[in-house]
């Protein structure tokens, strides 16, 4: 299908594979069937935003970058300043970015250095314009000098031959008809700095209608990419561009002219109010902040990489008695005596040695009865008429950062609670495999996983939760939860939303942990591991006497 026809058509790159750089990303976009978009970006967390958005592509404009300096858009940065400011931006994201790099701040061999420098970066693509250094930009004046065709295609050229990937991107802008040259200009200069090796012909215009580029896209007839900036014709509808056969939009500069309207309205109402009760409210939050740059992820480095580092903490759910007769008429069921250690001391040992460094209890039956060295504790009080998430609930200030969840009355080898803090998933559950032989009768909370266990050594293949409960039939199970789960900083966030999002439906006091997590799946990735046995649960006596041979 040619390509104009087919950028007419729905998204059909939308099933190719997944590039594999960024630059294979970048001409993935620049020569794919659909139309695409770059949004502007000028520093590393205008360039998160940009991707948190679901663009697929970074403009990092030349006016912009220059305007978040401070600076003129009149080559006043120099151009290893603007590669600094690249640097940050290519760092915050995985998305590739095609780069203003203005007239290339020179000549040819300008050109070839910047060049190099770009691929060093991993910036996927340069677009250079037909202008003379210092450039204007192109909105200020009328009639600018343009470069000379054969000297222009000779940095074009240079650009090509010295790009380190393949992929590497170089767009010739044509500036014919923002100086005023008319179309034949423009497409001469298209022309030639197609057979220079330019791999798209990004036409600008700065009239109000986008006719001049109708017109240079029927004339020019795809023979390479076209990339428009609809900032002065911005009312034309965007599906005239894809009829147009367009290949790539770029949304050039609207982030950081967002920004100067919020950042003037905050500042003119802060001095205005000498207060900020206001604003609070109306602007991004801190916690916003953490999270765009990823405080979460340096939280979960610092408990793998810092000695003292963030803490993990664990939540044992011990409120409700449990019915083991005369053994739980003075004390829950996690303070029973196993062998000189109660069920909760064994459990809190192994939650330390696997690295959970402080443990909060919620204790509610019996209450006084649950103390140990080195614990918290956390009342639920309304143990009697009330549910696992309620108690969840009671120490939800303390999901914060890794958190593991646990039951009070498991017992596991330190080998799956290790298992689980090395997994870098997000939520991820301890499941016993009970598809294999030797599974044990009376089971609890039945796991539907989307892949069942393989038993087969080489399979790390991940697994996801699809739901969990006590309705679960047993043979469409994959497994039984261990009672055992752990939360990455994100994952806890998650977990917290959810608790909140099930106590504005008034669910708090009657869920139990399977509908949570069966909710959390049905959101985010809540991944399965499998084990098979070396854990168990303390539900009646013959539990209980299984429990005294555990250790
Ligand atoms: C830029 O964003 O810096 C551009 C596009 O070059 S324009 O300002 O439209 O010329
Ligand atoms: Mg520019």
């Amino acid at each position: 299908m040619p390509l104009d026809q087919a950028r007419q058509g729905a998204a059909s790159t939308d099933k190719a594979a997944a590039p594999a750089t960024r630059f294979a990303a970048l001409r993935q976009e620049i020569f794919g069937d659909r139309l695409s978009f770059l949004m502007e970006a000028h520093d590393g967390l205008s360039a998160k935003i940009v991707q948190e958005q679901g663009f697929r592509g970074i403009w990092a404009s030349g006016l912009t970058m220059s305007a978040a300096l401070g600076l003129r858009d009149s080559n006043e940065a120099s151009w290893t300043q603007v590669l600094d400011v690249l640097e940050y931006m290519s760092d915050a994201v995985s998305i590739p970015i095609l780069v203003d790099g203005d007239t290339g701040y020179g000549n040819f061999n300008n050109v070839r250095r910047l060049v190099r420098k770009l691929c060093d970066r991993g910036i996927a693509g340069v677009c250079i314009e037909d202008k003379l250094f210092p450039k204007t930009n192109s909105f200020i004046g009328e009639a600018q000098p343009l470069a000379d065709i054969e000297e222009f295609c000779g940095r074009l050229k240079a650009g090509k031959d010295s790009q380190t990937d393949d992929d590497f991107t170089i767009v010739a802008r044509v500036e014919a008809l923002i100086s005023g040259r008319g179309m034949e200009e423009a497409l001469r200069r298209a022309e030639a700095y197609h057979s220079a090796g330019a791999d798209a012909i990004l036409i600008h215009s700065k009239k109000a209608v986008a006719d001049e580029i109708f017109t240079f896209c029927e004339r020019w007839g795809n023979r390479a990419p076209v990339v428009i900036v609809p900032t002065m014709y911005y009312a034309t509808p965007t599906d005239l561009f894809r009829q147009a056969g367009v290949s790539t939009i770029i949304w050039a500069n609207h982030l950081l002219r967002s920004s100067i309207s919020a950042m003037r309205e905050t500042a003119r109402r802060i001095h205005e109010d000498q207060s900020l009760a206001e604003v609070e409210g109306r602007v991004a939050t801190v916690k916003e902040i953490f999270g765009l740059v990823g405080n979460a992820e340096l939280e979960e480095a610092e408990r793998r990489y810092l000695p003292g580092g963030a803490k993990t903490r664990a939540i044992v759910l011990a409120a409700s008695g449990g019915d083991l007769g005369e053994l739980t008429r003075d004390a829950p069921k996690c303070m029973i005596d196993i062998r000189g250690r109660s069920l909760l001391q064994r459990l809190v040992s192994t939650l330390n040695e696997g690295g959970v460094r402080e443990v909060a209890v919620v204790r509610g039956y019996r209450k006084e009865a649950v103390s140990l060295p080195g614990i918290v504790t956390v009342d639920n009080d309304r143990y009697a008429e009330t549910g696992e998430l309620y108690s969840l609930s009671t120490a939800r200030h303390l999901i914060e950062g890794e958190t593991v969840v646990a039951y009070g009355d498991v017992l596991f080898r330190n080998f799956i609670l290790e298992s689980l803090m090395g997994s870098g998933a997000d939520i991820v559950l301890a499941v016993d495999a009970l598809n294999l032989p030797g599974a044990r009768a009376g089971v609890r909370d039945l796991v539907v996983a989307d892949r069942v266990f393989s038993g087969d050594y080489l399979d790390d293949a991940p697994v996801s939760l699809v739901r969990m409960g006590h309705d679960v039939l047993s043979e469409a199970a994959s497994g039984e939860w261990m009672g055992l789960a752990r939360f990455s900083a994100k994952g806890a966030e998650w977990l917290r939303a959810e608790i909140e999002a099930m106590e504005a439906e008034g669910l708090l006091e009657t869920a139990d942990l399977p509908s949570l997590l069966t909710r959390l799946a049905a959101k985010h990735p809540v991944r399965v591991k499998y084990f098979s046995g070396h854990w168990m649960d303390v539900d009646n006596l013959t539990d209980l006497a299984d429990a005294r041979n555990f250790t």
